[in-house]
């Protein structure tokens, strides 16, 4: 494990000496025959838990949003793992379920703890570098009935287990995921009333951005303090927010708002080690300085999947005739060279590499997976060009899941749920394999309107 840390660390140390001489001004896009990625670079794919495990009950379950035998991994993983060891990539990002770890405040399932050991083990004896996310949407109902994230002093449970997740677990796991994707969460829980537990509160959801934050901030320290050699970071999403008409000075303001709140103020908050944001209308969020928060991630890693454009009143728009996937998210690989330039600003003033911690999007027939996949990482090796340091891709995800309030319709998978892989999968396999693709597959695989 060490080994693959420091082989790692070496890749960090290439990208980011690259990423100091080329410095900020945006290159012309390049042409190449062949989109070459650097060696080492992590390639993966990503799930979690609740998504495709099975039997899990949670505060999901508890609300009737059963995900039931989801993809049926627990019992079918090492098949998985078989088939990650087919596709050749050497990372996968996946989830540990705090409810099955922790039952009950403070009592450990050890037989739930071992089981997880056996399948981080299995993932290591393979090659494949587990990145384990700690919380990524789902509570224990004990949790979630106490407050969840709406209560300050409910942050401690969590740091608690992820102490004793980490502690557990630490000789199989050097990457650690405190979230996944905070805003989402607290936007669709407590703003939008979607998601457990249902909530149309918006104030209620600033508290819980803020919440979550200073828990990231506990758990990064207390995760650090059982290993101090772990990766941490958190997984954000980031969705690209423009002006739905450019040059429009209302559509403008409101765009600045808002992807400052959703999109920079959780990397603003970790670079500073503070955060002061304050609208009229809503609660302020305020965090004065604080160590712990000051530097808190050892990776910038963002999850991209789509663009909304943004109106005077603050609604997030698709524009007419644009591709679009079956969820009606746009297709705009050019978004991710443009989310990539953003996170390289958060990330160069801590020094740390890019991660692109998710990427795919819901395509059942597979007609659209491939020209997306190749689009998207046609930009991702023009920002490599520019000296952005991203060390990673995972895409979204290994097979179709339990994709939350939208249930099995949405599929994501590279392979189907019955382990059937789709063309996607076998090109990605490929260009895992060639680390990079020819030029020629982009002309090959054009986008098809849907
Ligand atoms: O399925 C989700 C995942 O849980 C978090 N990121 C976005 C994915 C697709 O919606």
């Amino acid at each position: 494990m060490k080994v693959a840390v420091n082989v790692f660390q070496t890749l960090f140390s290439t990208l980011l000496a690259g990423s100091l001489c080329v410095s900020a001004p945006v290159l012309a896009a390049k042409k190449a025959d062949f989109y070459h990625f650097p060696p080492g670079f992590l390639w993966g794919t990503a799930t979690a838990a609740y998504q495709v495990e099975g039997g899990i009950q949670n505060d999901w379950s508890a609300a009737g949003l059963d995900a039931g035998q989801a993809a049926d991994h627990a019992k079918r993983y090492e098949e998985d793992f078989d088939t990650l060891e087919k596709m050749g990539t050497p990372a996968y990002r996946l989830s540990i379920e705090w409810a099955k770890l922790e039952p009950e405040p403070g009592k450990y399932n050890r037989q739930a703890l071992e089981e997880y050991r056996k399948m981080l083990k299995s993932l290591n004896q393979r090659g494949i570098q587990p990145m384990v996310t700690l919380f990524h949407f789902t509570l224990p109902t004990w949790f979630a009935q106490k407050g969840g994230w709406t209560r300050p002093e409910n942050i401690q449970d969590f740091v608690r287990f992820c102490t004793w997740a980490s502690g557990e677990l630490k000789d199989e796991v050097h990457w650690w995921f405190t979230i996944n994707e905070p805003l989402v969460y607290a936007f669709k829980s407590y703003d939008a009333g979607a998601w457990p537990p249902f909530q149309k509160d918006r104030n209620m959801a600033l508290r819980v951005i803020k919440h979550l934050i200073l828990a990231h901030a506990e758990a990064y320290r207390a995760v650090h303090a059982q290993d101090p050699i772990a990766w941490v970071g958190f997984a954000k999403n980031i969705t690209l927010l423009e002006p739905n008409v450019a040059g429009n000075p209302l559509d403008q303001a409101m765009t600045g708002f808002q992807s400052y709140l959703f999109n920079e103020a959780f990397w603003d908050a970790i670079s500073q080690g503070e955060l002061n944001f304050s609208v009229p209308g809503v609660e302020p969020i305020q965090i004065p300085y604080n160590k712990n928060l000051h530097g808190s991630m050892d990776f910038v890693a963002f999850n991209y999947y789509t663009r909304y454009m943004i109106t005077a009143s603050g609604a997030q728009v698709t524009r007419p005739g644009v591709p679009v996937n079956e969820l009606n998210w746009e297709i705009y690989p050019e978004g991710l060279l443009k989310v990539l330039r953003l996170a390289h600003k958060h990330a160069k003033r801590l020094h740390v590499p890019i991660i692109i911690s998710e990427n795919g999007l819901a395509d059942a027939d597979d007609s659209q997976r491939r020209a997306f996949l190749l689009q998207h990482l046609q930009q991702i090796w023009q920002g490599l060009q520019e000296g952005i340091p991203v060390a990673g891709y995972l895409h979204w995800s290994l097979m179709d899941n339990y994709e939350w309030a939208d249930g099995f319709a949405a599929k994501f998978g590279l392979l189907d749920i019955q382990r059937k892989w789709r063309p996607s999968g076998l090109m990605f396999q490929e260009i895992v394999k060639q680390n990079g693709f020819p030029a020629a597959w982009l002309e090959q695989h054009p986008l098809p309107a849907k």
